[in-house]
């Protein structure tokens, strides 16, 4: 069994969208996988309760609880390995997860550790994506799935969508459009890397 592992920090939507996913295309039976847990780094991460409600593990991790970002990189390394089996090691999502990880924590995970981040990377990489999108007059803006390495935001692209940018747009509204688009790629993402 390949163990999937989803960290968020927030609402959970990509996350609940993965779950949604695995369990409707049968990623079980397919591929050997399932989703395992679900960690936050946040105590009040909305995802939380979804994942609950669908007997998937869950646990927090406060960052603000560890000395530095190495100290909480280690704690959270040694729950998600508790997530390994002996045939595979488990596969990390990142969705909505708002830490910077470190290049320790990145090579430990490497090639099994993606990410999906609100804009057409390599534009735009970094926080408040929509706002700057809409400020630099893109006429187009999306969402890219990426492997996640040392250069934040920088992985190899996996997938990526595009949506219009509308001239009425505000960030909430243009972050709406692009999330109805991540909940569409991120499962197809992870399904065509478990295929392989
Ligand atoms: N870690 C590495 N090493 N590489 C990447 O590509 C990563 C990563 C960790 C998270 C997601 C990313 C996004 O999709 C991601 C990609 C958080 C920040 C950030 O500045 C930036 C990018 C992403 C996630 N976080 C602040 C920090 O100090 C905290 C911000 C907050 O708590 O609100 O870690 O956008
Ligand atoms: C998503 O739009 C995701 O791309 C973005 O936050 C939202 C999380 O929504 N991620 C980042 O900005 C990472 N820095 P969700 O919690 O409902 O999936």
């Amino acid at each position: 069994m390949k163990n999937i592992v989803i960290l968020i920090s927030g609402g959970g939507s990509n996350m609940a969208a993965i779950v949604q996913a695995a369990q409707q295309q049968q990623w079980e039976r397919r591929f050997g996988a399932r989703v395992a847990a679900v960690i936050s780094n946040k105590a009040e991460a909305e995802g939380l309760a979804y994942a609950k409600s669908q007997d998937i593990s869950t646990a927090v991790l406060d960052h603000k609880a560890y000395a530095s970002r190495e100290d909480f990189d280690a704690a959270l390394t040694q729950v998600i390995d508790g997530y390994a089996t002996p045939a595979h090691q488990p596969w990390v999502v990142l969705a909505g997860f708002m830490r910077i990880l470190t290049p320790g924590f990145v090579a430990h995970y490497a090639g099994r550790l993606v990410n999906i981040h609100p804009s057409l990377l390599p534009a735009f990489a970094g926080l408040n994506t929509h706002r700057r999108a809409i400020e630099a007059g893109c006429q187009f803006a999306g969402a890219t799935v990426h492997q996640v390495t040392a250069d934040l935001d920088h992985g190899p692209i996996l997938a990526q969508a595009a949506v219009p940018v509308l001239p009425s747009d505000t960030p909430e509204a243009l972050a709406a459009r692009v999330l109805s688009q991540e909940h569409r790629i991120y499962p197809q993402a992870i399904a065509n890397l478990l295929s392989k």
